[in-house]
């Protein structure tokens, strides 16, 4: 829980397809209509540090990076989105919207690349202090459907180009996170039409903005 900042946190998160782009913007306008200032970023990436980090990350001139590297790189390209963009803006009030943060770590490195969670936990605590997001959206879909949507798109980068067993690893820790946190992480059922999904987003975004007095 974010207990320092004046600002809340909210994250997106989701595997592979899942629909997150599709609908970040929609996030973003439910929270301003409620009078907030949003400051939209992403992970890996959000300072230039951090994007040319990400371009490490996803790019395919390091296909052989080894699981160790990957993990540090995500929480070094962290700790300067923190430091530089994220805890200023909730310091000063504003809301920070962010596509992907921790959860992915645990998600990607620690169930799909099979890290082990408690170094995981200690290069959040590390890097995070007691920061936690405040309120975090999980798209879920069935690993083949979200394939299946994400291969409508252009050229798969690295994290895409894994195999079918390393998504279903991933969404597996998704969930559990999201069993583990049922407060903090809301499941998004992203497998209908936009509409739908739409449907379900408002109803946890508007919840927690009630929630807060807002
Ligand atoms: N990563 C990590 O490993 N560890 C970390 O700590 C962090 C990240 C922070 C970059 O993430 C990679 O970094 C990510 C994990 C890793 N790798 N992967 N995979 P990213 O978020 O930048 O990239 P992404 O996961 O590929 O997300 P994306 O590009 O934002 O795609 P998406 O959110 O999954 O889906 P989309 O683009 O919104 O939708 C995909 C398609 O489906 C598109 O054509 C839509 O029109 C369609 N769509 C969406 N919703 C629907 C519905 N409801 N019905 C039908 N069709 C739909």
């Amino acid at each position: 829980m974010n207990k320092t900042a004046k600002g809340r946190f909210i994250t997106v998160e989701g595997g592979e397809g899942a629909g997150k782009s599709s609908n970040l913007a929609f996030i973003q306008s439910l929270i301003e209509t409620a009078g907030k200032q949003v400051l939209f970023t992403r992970e890996p990436g959000g300072t230039p540090l951090g994007e040319a980090i990400r371009e490490l990350l996803l790019g395919h001139k390091h296909t052989g990076m080894a699981d160790d590297t990957e993990l540090l790189l995500m929480f070094a390209a962290r700790a300067e989105h923190l430091q530089q963009k994220i805890l200023p803006a909730l310091e000063r009030g504003i809301w920070v919207l962010c596509d992907r943060f921790t959860d992915a770590s645990f998600a990607y490195q620690g169930a799909g690349r099979g890290l082990s969670l408690e170094k995981i936990a200690k290069l959040q605590q590390f890097v995070q202090g007691n920061l936690r997001p405040d309120l975090t959206l999980l798209f879920d879909v069935p690993v083949d459907t979200g394939l299946q949507r994400a291969g409508k798109r252009s050229e798969p980068d690295r994290f895409e180009s894994e195999n079918r067993d390393f998504f279903e690893k991933v969404r597996a820790g998704y969930l559990q996170i999201a069993t583990q946190e049922p407060d903090r992480v809301q499941v998004i059922d992203a497998s209908p039409a936009l509409e739908i999904v739409q449907d379900q987003i408002k109803t946890v975004v508007q919840h927690y903005l009630e929630s807060q007095g807002e």
